[in-house]
C-alpha cells in the first residue's frame, strides 16, 4: 500500500481507473480521465457522483462529476485519474470547480505533463485549503492515459504493434499472405482493439496479399472504425481494393514518397484516398519516426499496427513500439512459412509482460516497453 492512502483509498481509485476505460479512444486529443465524489457516512464511502470525460473530449470529468453530486459535494472526498485542470477552456479550470463545490479531499492518480497544468491543479487545490493526496495507482493510471501521455511528451501517438502466430511462430504463408489462424474470440477482440484506436496502419504489402478491410465489424461498434493508413510509398493501393470500397466513409491515409505516380493519385483521390507526403529514410524507405511526427501532430494518440512481417520488424527494429499484442493460434504453419519478426519468448526480453489470456484456443499475451 502506498504511505498515506487507506485500502478504501485504493479500491476507489481503482474503480475510478476502470471506470476511464469507458471512453477511451473516444475524447479527442483529450485524455478520458474519471472522477468520482464519495462521502463517508460513518466511515462508509457512498459514491455521490461519477464522471467521465465526455465524448468529443469536454466537459471533463470533473464538471460530470459535480454536476451529479450537486450539494452533496461540500465536504466530500474527490477520486481522479489525473490532476486536475488549471486552464480556462469553454469552461472554468477543473481545479477551481473542485474548489468552489466544497470538496475537502482530493486523491490523484497520474501528474498532468501538460504545460498549461503541470503541477498547477494540485497548488490551486492546496492554495484553498483542500488536502491534495497525489500518486495512488500512478502507474495502473499512466496505462489508461498512455496515448495521451506518449503524444504530451513525445508529441507521436502511442504504438500498439498487433501480431497473430502460428504455434510455430509463423504470420502466413509465402505468397498467400495472411491464412485465417486465430479463432473467433481473439478475433472480436481484435476488433475491439480496432474500436479503440484512433488510427489503424498496415504496410502496402499486406494490402496487395491480403485485400483487408481494417475496420471494426463487431456489431453496434461499426461507427468506431478508425482512421486507416497504408504505408505505400509508391501508391501501389488499387483503387478497387477493399479500402477503396469505403475510402469516402472511413478515412483512409496513404503514405507515400514523393515522385509516386501522379496518375495512380488522381485514381485514388477519386475513390476517396487521402495522401500523407512521407519522408525516405536512409534505404528510401518511408522514415518511421518521422510518420509518427506526422501523425502525433495530426491529432492522433493511439496508433495500432497491424500488418506486414517486415513492418511489424521495422517498428520492432528502431524501437517504435509501445505495447505488443502477440495471439499464438494453435495451428502450426510449418513449410513455407514467414516467420514473425519476434517470438513470445524474445518478446518477453524486451517487453513486461502484463496480460495473459486465454480466448477460445488461441493466447492472447499483452507486453509493455520496459521502461513504461
Ligand atoms: C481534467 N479533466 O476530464 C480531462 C483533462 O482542450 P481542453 O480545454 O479540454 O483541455 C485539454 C487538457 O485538459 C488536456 O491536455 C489535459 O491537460 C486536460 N484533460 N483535465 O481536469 C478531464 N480530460
Ligand atoms: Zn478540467
Amino acid at each position: 500500500m502506498e504511505p498515506g492512502f487507506s485500502e478504501t483509498d485504493r479500491r476507489l481509485m481503482a474503480a475510478a481507473i476502470r471506470y476511464a476505460e469507458r471512453h477511451a479512444g473516444l475524447t479527442g486529443t483529450n485524455p478520458s480521465v474519471a472522477t468520482l465524489i464519495v462521502r463517508f457516512e460513518g466511515g462508509v464511502p457512498l459514491i455521490v457522483g461519477r464522471g467521465v470525460t465526455a465524448v468529443g473530449g469536454r466537459p471533463h470529468a470533473e464538471t460530470v462529476a459535480l454536476a451529479e453530486a450537486g450539494a452533496l459535494a461540500r465536504g466530500a472526498c474527490a477520486y481522479v485519474t489525473l490532476e486536475p485542470c488549471a486552464h480556462h477552456g469553454r469552461t472554468p479550470p477543473c481545479a477551481e470547480a473542485l474548489v468552489a463545490a466544497g470538496i475537502a479531499r482530493v486523491v490523484s492518480a497520474a501528474a498532468d505533463p501538460d504545460p498549461r497544468v503541470d503541477g498547477r491543479g494540485h497548488d490551486i487545490l492546496r492554495a484553498a485549503g483542500i488536502e491534495v493526496a497525489p500518486g495512488l495507482l500512478a502507474r495502473e493510471a499512466r496505462e489508461t492515459l498512455s496515448g495521451y501521455l506518449a503524444r504530451a511528451l513525445r508529441k507521436r501517438p502511442e504504438v500498439t504493434l498487433k501480431m497473430a502466430l502460428s504455434a510455430d511462430g509463423m504470420l502466413g504463408r509465402r505468397g498467400q499472405g495472411r491464412v485465417a489462424i486465430t479463432g473467433p474470440v481473439a478475433n472480436a477482440q481484435t476488433h475491439l482493439m480496432r474500436a479503440r484506436s484512433e488510427a489503424i496502419l498496415v504496410g502496402i504489402g499486406t494490402v496487395l496479399a491480403d485485400d483487408p478491410a481494417l475496420t471494426c465489424r463487431l456489431p453496434g461498434l461499426e461507427e468506431r472504425s478508425p482512421m486507416r493508413i497504408v504505408v505505400d510509398p509508391r501508391l501501389e493501393t488499387p483503387p478497387t481494393s477493399r479500402l477503396g470500397a469505403d475510402a469516402r466513409g472511413v478515412p483512409t491515409v496513404l503514405a507515400a514518397l514523393a515522385g509516386a505516380d501522379p496518375q495512380r493519385g488522381r485514381a485514388l483521390r477519386e475513390a476517396g484516398f487521402e495522401f500523407l507526403a512521407a519522408e525516405p529514410d536512409e534505404n528510401g524507405r518511408v522514415a518511421l519516426p518521422e510518420l509518427l511526427d506526422d501523425l502525433g501532430a495530426r491529432g492522433i494518440s493511439t496508433l495500432m499496427v497491424e500488418g506486414g512481417a517486415m513492418l511489424g520488424g521495422s517498428f520492432l527494429k528502431e524501437d517504435l513500439v509501445d505495447r505488443l499484442v502477440l495471439v499464438v493460434a494453435p495451428g502450426r504453419i510449418g513449410e513455407g512459412g514467414v516467420p514473425a519478426p519476434l517470438d513470445p519468448q524474445e518478446a518477453g526480453h524486451r517487453f513486461d509482460l502484463r496480460r495473459q489470456l486465454r480466448y477460445g484456443d488461441d493466447l492472447w499475451l499483452e507486453y509493455m516497453r520496459k521502461d513504461g
